[in-house]
């Protein structure tokens, strides 16, 4: 824990000795980067075409489609409502989104995919003061470790919770949960970051305190529960792990 005194951040409150968290856990897609738009849905898309499968995802579309988490659950949810049958579809998902795999890979490879504004100093901030940090994300660790490598840089985060690791996705806490249990620590000082409805329900039914970082893909969400809300990362003041001690001290007090 750090001590107010001598504190070069303007956030943190020298009157109040406030606890830093002893974790954060990240999600990924929405918070770390804005991967889903122009990253995934275009993955999609190409994966569509690549298997002669009629669909097509504008943004728009894709928008309302991210009530659904994982990428296999999401395709086999817009076939079902097509009218394709249930075992058909899900065939079918899983054909599709083993290539949208392998496409997305390759975009991250491109290295097109930057961390939102603000994320590498909050980042930064919370290893400067001995905070740890942990990933928990619903998507396929494929994709998601070469991402965070470019995104945070390997080892950054000391656990990473995948959709593959887990038998239910966000909104389940499944990947909270699992998280917690491979560092060793309970929901109590622990802060989740999120973007969005479903991953801050994961987040509070693993018992987290949650901060959530909207963005245009995620505005509409219902973000009730949420220790704090926001639309960035770096504005109006950038979010650091004394905003985090903040959140946490509102919810644990
Ligand atoms: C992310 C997801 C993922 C991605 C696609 O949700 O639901 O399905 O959209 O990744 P969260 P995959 O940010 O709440 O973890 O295709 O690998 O599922
Ligand atoms: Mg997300």
């Amino acid at each position: 824990m750090s001590t107010a005194a001598g504190h070069p951040d303007p956030h943190w409150s020298s009157s109040a000795a406030l606890r830093l968290p002893a974790a954060v856990l990240f999600d990924v897609d929405g918070t770390l980067a804005e991967t889903e738009r122009d990253g995934h849905r275009v993955a999609f898309n190409e994966a569509f075409a690549h298997h002669d499968v009629d669909l097509h995802w504008d943004v728009a579309r894709y928008r309302e489609l991210l009530v659904v988490t994982g990428g296999r659950q999401r395709v086999a949810y817009a076939l079902r409502q097509e009218g394709v049958a249930a075992d058909e579809a899900d065939e079918v998902a899983a054909r599709v989104h083993r290539t949208k795999t392998e496409l997305f890979v390759d975009i991250v490879r491109r290295g097109d995919i930057a961390p939102r504004p603000g994320v590498p100093d909050l980042l930064d901030d919370l290893r400067a003061h001995g905070v740890r940090i942990g990933v928990a994300t619903t998507g396929r660790r494929a994709w998601v470790e070469p991402l965070l490598d470019h995104l945070i840089g390997a080892g950054t985060a000391e656990v990473v919770v995948c959709g593959d690791d887990v038998a239910a996705l966000k909104p389940d806490p499944g990947a909270y949960l699992l998280a917690l249990s491979r560092l060793g620590l309970d929901a109590t000082w622990t802060v989740a970051v999120e973007d969005s409805g479903p991953g801050l329900r994961a987040a509070l039914a693993a018992g987290l305190a949650t901060v959530v970082v909207t963005n245009d893909d995620t505005a509409h969400h219902d973000v009730t529960g949420a220790a704090i809300v926001r639309k960035a990362f770096d504005r109006p003041t950038p979010l650091l792990a004394a905003c985090l001690a903040e959140a946490l001290a509102a919810v644990r007090s």
